[in-house]
């Protein structure tokens, strides 16, 4: 039988990491419900106008923002004032065991964006370059339904490539995957044991 490798380095600087946190999901995914009472799920506008079809909240120090003002990181969620939910010990240490995993050791994220995907839901293919030190990778953690992840390059134009990421996948993104074009296709329907109709995803970053 073939196996999926634990460890799948995917491009200069990238590495999918199979199953990485499937022994702390529900660990996990009861501290996101515990984050989302104290800073609910709400669908984001861009910058153009449109609403996102994600919904999306935050934990840690800081959380990334958009409104028709633009898109930028901020201590407070908008919608309460409020400092946004502390950043649990079963993200932070997943985190950082991730990223060691994946060779870069102290990883100390300061932003925990939590979006959550329902059928249909998708993200065209964009940068993440709002945070102030591109030199700090970014890691990323599936959980429920899975998803097509579309992975390009440097520039938009540049092809990409379809991952489909499952429960418990990890992916680490340094180096020169760190300002790589990417993407989820439109979530297909389905029911996942422990996230019934949806996919979450966390992304930590070094943002401040
Ligand atoms: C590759 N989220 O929130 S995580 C995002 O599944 C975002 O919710 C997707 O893209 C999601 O900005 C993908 C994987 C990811 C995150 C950041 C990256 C991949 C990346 C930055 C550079 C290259
Ligand atoms: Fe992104």
């Amino acid at each position: 039988m073939f196996e999926r490798p634990a460890r799948e380095p995917i491009a200069p600087g990238a590495v999918w990491l199979h199953g990485f946190a499937l022994a702390d999901a529900g660990a996990l995914l009861a501290d996101v419900q515990l984050a989302l009472q104290q800073a609910p799920l709400r669908h984001l506008v861009t910058p153009g106008g449109y609403r996102m079809s994600v919904a999306m909240s935050n934990c840690g120090p800081l959380g990334w923002c958009s409104d028709e003002r633009g898109y930028r990181y901020a201590a407070q969620d908008p919608q309460s004032g409020r400092p946004w939910p502390s950043m649990p010990h079963s993200f932070m240490s997943l985190a950082s065991r991730a990223a060691a995993a994946a060779g870069y050791a102290d990883f100390t994220p300061d932003a925990c964006l939590i979006n959550r995907y329902e059928p249909g839901a998708r993200l065209t293919l964009h940068q993440d370059r709002d945070e102030r030190d591109h030199r700090q990778p970014i890691v990323s953690v599936s959980l429920g339904l899975p998803a097509v992840f579309l992975f390009g390059g440097p520039r938009r134009s540049d092809r990409a490539h379809r991952l489909p990421l499952q429960h418990g996948d990890v992916v680490v993104w340094g180096g020169p995957s760190r300002l790589a074009y990417h993407g989820i296709q439109a979530l297909a329907h389905g029911t996942h044991t422990l996230t019934g109709p949806c996919r979450y995803n966390l992304t930590f970053r070094c943002a401040g």
